[in-house]
C-alpha cells in the first residue's frame, strides 16, 4: 500500500507530532520481506500499541497545542514505503516517532533494517518486543545483537508499553529518548488500561475482518522452550470483563464481531469465567453476533463448564498446545501438565461442542528421530480426534530457557537471527542431522496432509456437526502453504507480493526485465497448483455431502474414550513412556481407591 492509500488517524492541534507504528515482516528463503495482499491473522501487537497511542493522544501528553497524527503499517500487508515517510517526517522538521512494534526475533533483523534508513535522517525510532525484552530478560544486556540499536541510536523498549509509553513520547517530543527503557522487573497490571484496538481499514487488510486482543497475560507453567513466562511472568494478568465489553462494543460500532483472544492459554486466565459470561452476555442479548477463536492447554476440559461457556460466548476454533504425544519428550520440555491420556477425552470434548480444533506439534525433541516421528504422525491420524496439526521445528528462541542454556554454554545457536521462525533449524539435535531434522518437518506435513487423511477428515467433520466449509478452508491452507508458498500456516496470506527494494540488504538487486516476468510466472505456478487443491476439495465435499450414511461415519479417533484404551491405543502403548504414565495413573488409581476404602 502507498503512503497516499494509508488511513491516518488523526488528533487535530496547532502542531502535529507524527508517530509511525511499523510491524516488521521478516524475509523468506528467497531474500523477499514475507509481504501479501491481504494476510489471515491481524497483528494483535499493533492493536496493543495503537490503543495506547490513541490514548495518549486524547489525552494531549504533550500538552494542548500539540495533536497526534497516528499511522499503523503491518508489513506482513502493506509495504513500508521508506522514502514517502520520510518526505513527511522531514516535512514536519522531523518531530514524531517511529516505532517498531512487537518484533520477534525473527523479524529483528528486517526491523534494523527498517530504522537504519530513518535514523540515518534523524527521525527517532524506538523498538520493542519478544526480541528485546527476552534477551534483557534471560541474556546479558547485550546478546543478541542489542548493540545493533546502541550503535544506531534506535531507542529499546523492553516490558509492557501500558503507562509507560507517554513517556517515551515526551522524551521522543523533547529530542531526548534514552539509549534503553527497561521495565522487566516492573510488569503492569492491565485491568482499565487502553485495550487493543484498530480502526476498520487496517483490519480490512485482514482477511473475514478479523480483529484481536490479549484478555490476559502471563502463564503458570514453566516449558523449557517457552519465551512467554519470562517475558510477561508466570503470574495471571488480565483485563476486567467491562474492558472487554468495551472493545467488543467499539469494534462492533465499526461492523467487527470476529476476534483471535492472543492469550497463550486463555484456560490459565484467572478471570476467563467473568469473561466468557460477560461475552455470553453481549452475544445471547444484546444480539452481537461473536465468533472467537482462542489458545488454551490440553487440561482445559477439566474446568468445570470452560468448553460449554466457550461454545456459548462465540468460540468456533481452539487452538491446543498438543506439542508431542511422546510423554518423554515432553518431560524433557518440562511440559508434564500435557498427559497425553487425556488426549483424547479433551479433543472429544471440544468437538461435542461442534468447535473446531487446530493442534501444535513441536519436531525435534530429544526422543525424536525420522522413524519415531513418522510412527507418530500415523498413531495421531488414526487415534486422535483432531482437526488440524501445525508442526513446528523445536527452536531455541531468545528469552527461553532452551536458548539461555545453549548461548551460556557457547552452544551451536544459528548466527541469523532472521532464521528464528520456527520453520529452520537452529541448533543441533543428538539423533538427527540438520537435513535429516528439516526433511522430516517437511515430510510431516505430507504425511498428515496426505489425500486420504484429507479424505477421512472431512468425512469426521460432517460425522461430528463440524462447520464444513470453515474445516475446508482451513484444510486448504494448511496442507497447501508449505509446498506452495514456503512459509509456515501461522504466517500465511492471500496473493504473495514482492518488489525488488524489498529484497535483504546484501543479496543481488534483481534486474527489474527478470524480476517482474519471473514473479508473474512463479505466482501463475503457484495458483495452480493452488487450483488443483480446490478442485481437490470440491470433489470430496460433493461426495460427502451425497453420502447418505455420511452422519454415521465412526472410526477409532471418533470412538468414545474406554476402559479398553490403554491395551488397545498405540498411542498408549507404543512408547515407553506413555507405558509407564498408564503404569502410574494405575498405582494412583489403586492408591485412591485403597485410601477411600
Ligand atoms: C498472537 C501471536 C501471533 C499471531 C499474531 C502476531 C502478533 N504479534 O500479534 C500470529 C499467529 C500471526 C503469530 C505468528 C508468529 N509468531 Co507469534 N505470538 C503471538 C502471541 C501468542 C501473542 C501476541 C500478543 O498479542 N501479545 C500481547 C502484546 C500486547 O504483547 P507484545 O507484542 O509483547 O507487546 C507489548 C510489549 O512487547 C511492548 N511493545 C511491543 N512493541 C512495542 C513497540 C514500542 C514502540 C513500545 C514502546 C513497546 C512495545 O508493549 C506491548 C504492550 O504491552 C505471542 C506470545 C505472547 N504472549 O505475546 C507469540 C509470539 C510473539 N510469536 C512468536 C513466533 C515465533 C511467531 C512466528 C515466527 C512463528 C509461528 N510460525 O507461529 C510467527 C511469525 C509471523 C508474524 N508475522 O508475526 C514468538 C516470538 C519469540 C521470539 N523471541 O521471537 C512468541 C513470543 C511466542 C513464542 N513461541 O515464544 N503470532
Ligand atoms: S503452557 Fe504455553 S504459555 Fe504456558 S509455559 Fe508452556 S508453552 Fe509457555
Amino acid at each position: 500500500m502507498l503512503l497516499q492509500d494509508i488511513h491516518i488517524t488523526k488528533v487535530r492541534s496547532s502542531r502535529q507530532f507524527q508517530v509511525v507504528l511499523i510491524k516488521p515482516s521478516h524475509y523468506g528463503d528467497d531474500g523477499y520481506v514475507i509481504r501479501w495482499w491481504r494476510t489471515m491473522i491481524p497483528s494483535n501487537s499493533l492493536a496493543a500499541i495503537y490503543g495506547i497511542v490513541s490514548d495518549c493522544a486524547e489525552r494531549q501528553v504533550l500538552g494542548p497545542d500539540i495533536g497526534f497524527e497516528i499511522d499503523v503499517l503491518d508489513e506482513t500487508n502493506t509495504r513500508i514505503d521508506i522514502p514517502a515517510l520520510l518526505e513527511r517526517f522531514e516535512r514536519n522538521g522531523n518531530f514524531g516517532l517511529v516505532g517498531l512494534v512487537g518484533v520477534q526475533s525473527n523479524q529483528y533483523p528486517r526491523a534494523l533494517d527498517i530504522a537504519r534508513r530513518f535514523r540515518e535522517a534523524g527521525v527517532p525510532v524506538v523498538i520493542g518486543g519478544f526480541h528485546v525484552s527476552g534477551c534483557l530478560s534471560m541474556l546479558d544486556g547485550q546478546a543478541i545483537g542489542l548493540d545493533a540499536c546502541r550503535d544506531m541510536g534506535v531507542a529499546m523498549f523492553a516490558g509492557e508499553a501500558e503507562n509507560r509509553l507517554e513517556i517515551v513520547i515526551r522524551d521522543a517530543a523533547e529530542g531526548r529518548l534514552k539509549p534503553l527503557y527497561n521495565f522487566m522487573n516492573d510488569l503492569p497490571g492491565i485491568e482499565g488500561t487502553p485495550v487493543p484496538y484498530l480502526p476498520r481499514p487496517y483490519v480490512e487488510r485482514t482477511i473475514g475482518l478479523n480483529s484481536s486482543f490479549d484478555a490476559g497475560r502471563g502463564c503458570p507453567y514453566q516449558c523449557s522452550f517457552c519465551t512467554i513466562i519470562n517475558v510477561q511472568g508466570r503470574k495471571s494478568r488480565f483485563r476486567s470483563a467491562d474492558d472487554v465489553e468495551n472493545l467488543v462494543r467499539r469494534n462492533w460500532q465499526q461492523g467487527i464481531t470476529k476476534y483471535f483472544i492472543t492469550d497463550d492459554n486463555f484456560a490459565r486466565n484467572r478471570d476467563w469465567e467473568a469473561i466468557f459470561d460477560r461475552l455470553i452476555d453481549l452475544r445471547e442479548n444484546h444480539g452481537i453476533p461473536l465468533r472467537l477463536m482462542i489458545q488454551v492447554d490440553t487440561l482445559c476440559h477439566k474446568i468445570p463448564n470452560f468448553i460449554e461457556k466457550a461454545k456459548r460466548a462465540g468460540v468456533t476454533r481452539v487452538f491446543i498446545g498438543l506439542e508431542n504425544i511422546n510423554p518423554d519428550n515432553l518431560a524433557a520440555a518440562k511440559k508434564r501438565q500435557n498427559k497425553i491420556t487425556e488426549y483424547r477425552t479433551m479433543l472429544l470434548a471440544w468437538r461435542a461442542q461442534h468447535i473446531l480444533t487446530l493442534a501444535g506439534y513441536i519436531l525435534g525433541f530429544p526422543a525424536d528421530t525420522p522413524d519415531s516421528i513418522r510412527r507418530d504422525i500415523a498413531i495421531i491420524k488414526n487415534e486422535l480426534p483432531v482437526d488440524v496439526i501445525e508442526f513446528f521445528c523445536l527452536t531455541p528462541l531468545p528469552g527461553s530457557e532452551d536458548h539461555q542454556i545453549i548461548w551460556k554454554a557457547k552452544g551451536p545457536l544459528h548466527p541469523d537471527l532472521n532464521a528464528y521462525d520456527v520453520s529452520h533449524i537452529c541448533t543441533t539435535h543428538s539423533k538427527m542431522s540438520e537435513q535429516q531434522w528439516l526433511d522430516i518437518y517437511h515430510e510431516a506435513w505430507s504425511l498428515y496432509y496426505s489425500p486420504d487423511h484429507l479424505m477421512t477428515l472431512v468425512r469426521r467433520g460432517a460425522a461430528s456437526g463440524l462447520p464444513l466449509g470453515s474445516l475446508i478452508r482451513l484444510l486448504t491452507i494448511f496442507s497447501t502453504t508449505i509446498p506452495v508458498e514456503k512459509v509456515h500456516p501461522l504466517e500465511f496470506g492471500i496473493f504473495r507480493m514482492r518488489h525488488p527494494s524489498e529484497r535483504r540488504p546484501g543479496l543481488k538487486r534483481e534486474n527489474a526485465l527478470i524480476f517482474w516476468p519471473s514473479f508473474a510466472f512463479e505466482t501463475l505456478r503457484k495458483y495452480a497448483m493452488l487450483a488443483r487443491t480446490v478442485v481437490r476439495f470440491a470433489i470430496i465435499w460433493a461426495k460427502i455431502s451425497r453420502d447418505p450414511n455420511a452422519k454415521a461415519y465412526m472410526d477409532q479417533a471418533l470412538t468414545p474414550v474406554s476402559d479398553q484404551d490403554d491395551v488397545t491405543l498405540d498411542l498408549l502403548t507404543k512408547t515407553t513412556g506413555a507405558r509407564e504414565a498408564i503404569s502410574h495413573q494405575k498405582k494412583v488409581a489403586r492408591l485412591t481407591h485403597a485410601a477411600h476404602a
